[in-house]
C-alpha cells in the first residue's frame, strides 16, 4: 500500500512540476488557468518572445526567423512582443509574459544589465527563459536556461584579423593607419563584443590609431550622421569599422556625399557586420572590403532546446551559432540568390 501512495505522490510531484521543465510539459499536455493555458490545453505549446525591436535588416530577419518557426503547425502559440529598443518595454512584456501563464519565455535583451528582478519573477513562476542572441549578465546563476548567440569577440577580432592581412596584402602593413569604428547599441553584447574583439587586435598593431568611437545604435540614420562627424572632425581616415550594415549603409552615403571614395578601389577601408543581402550586394557594387557574418537564424536552434526541456533533458548553457566573412575577393553573385537573410 505504502508504495502505491509513493508512486503516486511521485507522479503528482512531476505533474505539478517541481521545476521549469517538468511545468512546460504538463501545460503542455493540459492544465486549468489562464488564457495561455488554454493554448496548452489545446495541446500548443505557448512561447512569449521579446524582441529588440526592429532596428536593422538583421534584426527583420531574425524576427522572421522566429515567426516561421513557432507556428501552430509546428505545435506553438507565439506570442511576439516587440521591444521598439526599449528595455523597460521588454521587461514589461515578460511580466505580461508570466501572468499569462506561458510555456516558455525567449529573451533577446536589448542590453546585458538590469534583468535580475524580472528573470527571478519568471523562475518563481516555474516558466523556463531561454536568452537569444544578445546575452545578459545577472548577479545569480541560474536564472534562465541556456544562451544560444554569436561570438562576438570572436567576429571583432577576425575583423581585425583581416584588416591585417588585407594592409599586408598591399604592402601596407608598416603605414600609420587611422581608423574610426561607428559602434552599436552601447552596452548591448554585439556592440561591447565586437569594440574589444577588434580592440584587443588593435593593441597588437603600434602604427594604427583610432581615431574615434561613436554609437550609431544599430540604425542607418544614426550611422550616417556619426560618419558625418567623423568626417568633419578628421581628414585622414583609412578604415571605418561600422558594427552592424545598416550604420555601414548610412556611412557610405556620409562618404560619398562628402566626395571621397570607399570601397574595393577607395580611399577609405569598411568593413562591417552582420552580411545581410543587401550588405553582400554593396559588396558586389564595390562598397563594402569586408563583412563579418552574425547569423540571425536562430530559431530552429531555440526550437531544437524547447523539444529537449520538453523531454526533461538539460541544455548546454552556452551554444554558439555558426557564422563565417565575406570580402571583395570572393564571388559573391551566386551566393546572394540562395542567401536566406
Ligand atoms: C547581433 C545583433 C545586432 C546586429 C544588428 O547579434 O544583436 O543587433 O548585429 C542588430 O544588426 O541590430
Amino acid at each position: 500500500m505504502n508504495r502505491k501512495i509513493s508512486i503516486i505522490l511521485t507522479i503528482a510531484m512531476l505533474l505539478t512540476g517541481c521545476c521549469g521543465c517538468a511545468k512546460a510539459a504538463v501545460s503542455g499536455q493540459s492544465s486549468a488557468g489562464a488564457s495561455a493555458q488554454e493554448d496548452s490545453n489545446a495541446g500548443y505549446i505557448t512561447v512569449g518572445f521579446c524582441q529588440v525591436g526592429s532596428e536593422s535588416d538583421w534584426r527583420i530577419a531574425c524576427s522572421n526567423s522566429y515567426k516561421e518557426e513557432f507556428t501552430e503547425v509546428n505545435g506553438y502559440r507565439l506570442l511576439f512582443a516587440d521591444g521598439e529598443g526599449k528595455q523597460e518595454n521588454q521587461i514589461k512584456s515578460m511580466r505580461e509574459f508570466i501572468l499569462q501563464d506561458v510555456d516558455y519565455i525567449l529573451l533577446d535583451p536589448i542590453v546585458e544589465t538590469g534583468w535580475d528582478a524580472v528573470l527571478k519573477e519568471a523562475k518563481s513562476a516555474g516558466i523556463p527563459v531561454i536568452i537569444c542572441d544578445r546575452e545578459v549578465k545577472t548577479e545569480e546563476d541560474g536564472l534562465y536556461e541556456c544562451w544560444i548567440g554569436s561570438d562576438f569577440e570572436k567576429e571583432g577580432r577576425n575583423a581585425g584579423k583581416w584588416l591585417a592581412d588585407y594592409l599586408q596584402s598591399k604592402g601596407r602593413d608598416q603605414e600609420k593607419i587611422n581608423i574610426v569604428t561607428i559602434q552599436g547599441t552601447m552596452g548591448s553584447s554585439a556592440q561591447l563584443g565586437r569594440t574589444k574583439g577588434f580592440g584587443d587586435v588593435l593593441k597588437e598593431h603600434a602604427n594604427w590609431t583610432m581615431l574615434g568611437q561613436e554609437s550609431g545604435d544599430f540604425t542607418q540614420a544614426k550611422g550616417q550622421e556619426v560618419m558625418e562627424d567623423f568626417l568633419r572632425k578628421y581628414h585622414d581616415i583609412d578604415v571605418v569599422i561600422s558594427e552592424n550594415d545598416n550604420m555601414t549603409f548610412g556611412a557610405v552615403n556620409a562618404i560619398q556625399a562628402a566626395g571621397k571614395t570607399c570601397g574595393r578601389n577607395g580611399d577609405i577601408v569598411i568593413i562591417s557586420f552582420d552580411a545581410v543581402k543587401t550588405a553582400l550586394q554593396s559588396m558586389i557594387d564595390g562598397n563594402i572590403n569586408a563583412d563579418f557574418e552574425c547569423n540571425p537564424l536562430l530559431a530552429p536552434l531555440v526550437e531544437k532546446d524547447i523539444e529537449k526541456l520538453q523531454a526533461g533533458e538539460s541544455l548546454e548553457k552556452v551554444q554558439y551559432i555558426d557564422e563565417t566573412y565575406f570580402d571583395d575577393t570572393m564571388d559573391l553573385k551566386s551566393l546572394i540568390t540562395e542567401r536566406k537573410y
